[in-house]
């Protein structure tokens, strides 16, 4: 009972990202750590437009008891790397996929590199100051990374894991059956028809 009420009443996790545009990848993150029951806090710093709110934002992460952050970015993705090199806080980056649709012209919503800007921005970091990265707009798999860094703290997060790898292993297992029973062309019409 001590357990549960240590990771489902406090925010253990803080998820950070650049711009409101980032929260439509971010919100997997949100998605499995609620799954999960894991308490986490949800705020925009950008690195490069409130560079003052991020030093701020680290020390604050430090002061809640923060375990992981799990920060995300797209383009010049520096956001992850300049909170890592503010506090002892383990950070997970997640690298977006600039999908900008507040402008008007449909011809240039995507980053120009497709995801590979951020990618590069945040693995690329320095010796003595380590980012890891999950891969483009990947954030829940962010959101397991950090439940299972918890887990080595809280023993109930590491069975509620192993129970989420047995419901994936089934439900590819029912899937295969279903392949088997129907073919594949009637199959894929069925699952993948718009
Ligand atoms: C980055 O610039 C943000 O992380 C975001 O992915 C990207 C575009 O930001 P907006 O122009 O949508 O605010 O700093």
């Amino acid at each position: 009972m001590h357990e549960l009420v240590a990771y489902s009443k406090k925010p253990l996790i803080g998820i950070i990202m650049g711009s409101s545009s980032d929260s439509k990848v971010m919100h997997s993150a949100a998605v499995i750590l609620d799954e999960f029951s894991v308490k986490h806090e949800d705020q925009i710093v950008s690195a490069h437009r409130t560079p003052t709110r991020l030093s701020d934002y680290a020390k604050h992460a430090e002061i809640e008891g923060f375990r992981v952050i799990i920060a995300g970015a797209g383009g010049s993705a520096h956001l992850p790397g300049m909170v890592a090199s503010h506090t002892i806080v383990p950070v997970i980056g997640v690298p977006i996929m600039v999908y900008n649709d507040k402008g008007h012209s449909d011809k240039f919503k995507f980053s120009a590199f497709g995801g590979l800007d951020s990618l590069l921005s945040i693995s690329e970091m320095p010796t003595g100051s380590p980012v890891v990265t999950v891969g483009v707009n990947k954030a829940a798999n962010a959101g397991l990374y950090a439940i299972k860094i918890l887990a080595n703290e809280f023993p109930d997060l590491k069975k509620k894991l192993k129970k989420y790898k047995e419901e994936q292993h089934k439900s590819i297992i029912r899937e295969s059956d279903e392949l088997r029973r129907m073919g594949l062309a009637r199959f894929t019409s069925k699952k993948f028809k718009k």
